[in-house]
């Protein structure tokens, strides 16, 4: 697969930002940001815009997330030239206002309608927040969870809580959406030692139930760390121990021995269901001597509250 195939889609104000941020990691592949506002469309010459709405209407689709997803139906036949011959979309938002949460639904139905895996990352608001960002969160994810193969449903708060942690602002914390969406993009893009790729991915995902993502990276001496790190994952109340399939990725430097990654495996698939199909690949980079990235896909989840 190259780049050109994966597309990284933002909707909505956070949406977009994260997508522009993931996508300098992943310059290859194709970037597309959806919004009412101008602010979240200014991505470069080689990214693809789609406007919610006139140029002329200033008021955007503030919290009216009905009017955005209208919108997004309107927008159909300009976004079937973007979405055309990609494999993957991996669409970001932040679920909780307007345009995100009424878009992403239905732009996740128009990727998979032109042949493509969508994968969804998304936020739900603060816990703290009005009632109402939680509603229309709550109600997005109805729509998402019907449309896209995957579903990430990512804390706000511990998101947040980990990028103040390193010091940085909350919007912009968006280093574990890169990780995650750089994981993917990587893992599918390049040739492996074992090869995985997208029919993988596939065969995964018709397990059924509902799916989630972890990522870690750490030092290839230190599984538990590793363990650790993936398990600190800002993702929101989602139990992973009951998973029927798993995709694992494994990418580490040229000294990483087939001893390790079947450690490493072995330590990440033990929780697993007994049962559990598991399609284990790995990738030998210069880059990564001494560490470890493992990116895993689960499947067949059934507590997702
Ligand atoms: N606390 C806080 N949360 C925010 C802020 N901006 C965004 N969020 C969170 O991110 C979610 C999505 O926000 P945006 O991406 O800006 O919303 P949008 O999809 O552009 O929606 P509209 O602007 O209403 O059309 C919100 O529901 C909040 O949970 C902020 O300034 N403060
Ligand atoms: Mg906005």
């Amino acid at each position: 697969m190259d780049g050109g195939q994966i597309v990284i889609a933002g909707v909505g104000g956070l949406g977009c930002a994260w997508a522009a941020s993931a996508h300098r990691r992943c310059p290859t592949t194709r970037l597309l940001a959806v919004d009412a506002d101008d602010r979240s469309l200014r991505i470069g010459a080689e990214g693809h815009v789609l406007r919610l709405g006139h140029a002329m209407e200033a008021e955007g689709c503030a919290a009216l997330p009905a009017l955005a997803e209208q919108r997004m139906r309107r927008l159909d036949a300009m976004a079937r030239p973007v979405l055309e011959g990609a494999e993957l979309v991996v669409l970001l938002a932040g679920l909780g206002g307007g345009a995100g949460s009424g878009a992403a639904a239905e732009l996740a139905r128009q990727a998979r309608r032109a042949g493509a895996i969508v994968i969804a990352v998304v936020s739900l608001p603060f816990a703290n927040e009005q009632p109402h960002r939680t509603g229309i969160a709550n109600q997005a994810l109805v729509g998402l969870e019907a449309n896209a193969d995957v579903t990430v449903r990512v804390s706000l708060e511990r998101l947040a809580h980990q990028a103040r942690e390193r010091g940085e602002d909350w919007a912009m914390g968006s280093e574990w959406i890169e990780d995650l969406v750089d994981g993917l993009v990587h893992s599918l893009l390049k040739m492996s030692l074992m090869n995985l790729d997208l029919m993988d991915l596939r065969a995964i995902l018709a397990n059924g139930g509902a799916a989630t993502l972890l990522v870690g990276s750490g030092s290839s001496d230190d599984v538990e760390g590793l363990i650790r790190q993936a398990a600190s994952a800002p993702l929101s109340d989602v139990d992973v121990s009951g998973a029927t399939g798993c995709y694992i990725h494994l990418e580490g430097g040229p000294d990483l021995s087939i001893a390790q990654m079947g450690a490493i495996s072995e330590a990440f698939t033990r929780t697993l269901n007994q049962d559990a199909k598991v399609i284990l690949g790995a990738r030998v980079s210069e880059a990564m001597y001494g560490r470890v990235r493992v990116i895993l896909l689960l499947s067949g989840l059934t507590s997702s509250d």
